[in-house]
């Protein structure tokens, strides 16, 4: 049975719809409309009760929280499509180390800077322009970070594309496409060729042309 994904234009399910792609993992998606506060509709609220995208379900189990999911799939699915995990104990613990990085350091500057720069202005709603500094300077280090652990390895976790590298790309995206931020990337050399490298999958280029974010 094919695992159902809500929302698949934003960028948190495209998190989960690019995981399912490498697992080879056969999917549908329902659209949730967040402009139309569709994700409040008490309904799509007993899935998830925060009212946040995406949530799976796959058969009678249901699953929210976009990192738990591909923790889930790609564990479950360890040896169908992409291994994303890592051939050790010890290589695990560093995609499990660099998926917290990318939730707790990289993600929160970009998520201030998406809402402020790109939403803000289409809402109509004021954009905190403080906090668009400090997000550019603290995204600035943390990617100076990732530029020195780039240039010893080809990617985060190692010499291996991991799910560390996969949760990397729906705000990637927006950090490089959409906010006018690409040279906080292209500005560092190796985070650059990573970015090129891990956006050109042919998993991630699908996920785009499949499901366009809505700005
Ligand atoms: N930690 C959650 C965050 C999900 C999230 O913020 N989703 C956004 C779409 S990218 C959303 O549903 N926003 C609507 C809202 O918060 O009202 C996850 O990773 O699943």
């Amino acid at each position: 049975m094919a695992v159902k994904v809500y929302g698949p234009t934003y960028a948190s399910p495209k998190r989960v719809l690019v995981l399912l792609i490498e697992k080879e993992i056969e999917f549908e998606t329902v659209d949730v409309d967040i402009f139309k506060g569709e994700n409040k509709d008490p309904e799509f609220l007993k899935l998830q009760p925060f009212g946040e995208l995406p949530v799976i379900q796959d058969g009678d189990y249901t699953l929210y929280e976009s990192r738990a999911i591909i923790r889930y799939y790609a564990d479950k699915y360890k040896d169908q499509g992409t291994d994303l995990l890592g051939k050790t104990i010890e290589e695990r613990g560093l995609v499990e180390q660099w998926l917290e990085v990318e939730a707790n350091n990289f993600h929160p500057p970009i998520f201030n800077l998406v809402v402020n720069v790109l939403f803000a202005p289409l809402l109509g709603t004021p954009s905190d322009s403080k906090l668009i500094q400090e997000s550019d300077e603290k995204l600035g280090k943390v990617l100076d970070i990732y530029e020195e652990r780039l240039s010893k390895n080809k990617y985060l976790a190692g010499e291996f594309f991991s799910l560390a590298d996969l949760s990397h790309l729906a705000f990637g995206h927006y950090l490089v496409n959409q906010t006018g931020r690409g040279h906080l990337v292209r500005d560092r050399k190796h985070v650059s060729a990573w970015w090129d490298d891990i956006s050109s999958r042919p998993s991630w280029k699908k996920v785009l042309q499949l499901y366009k974010y809505p700005v």
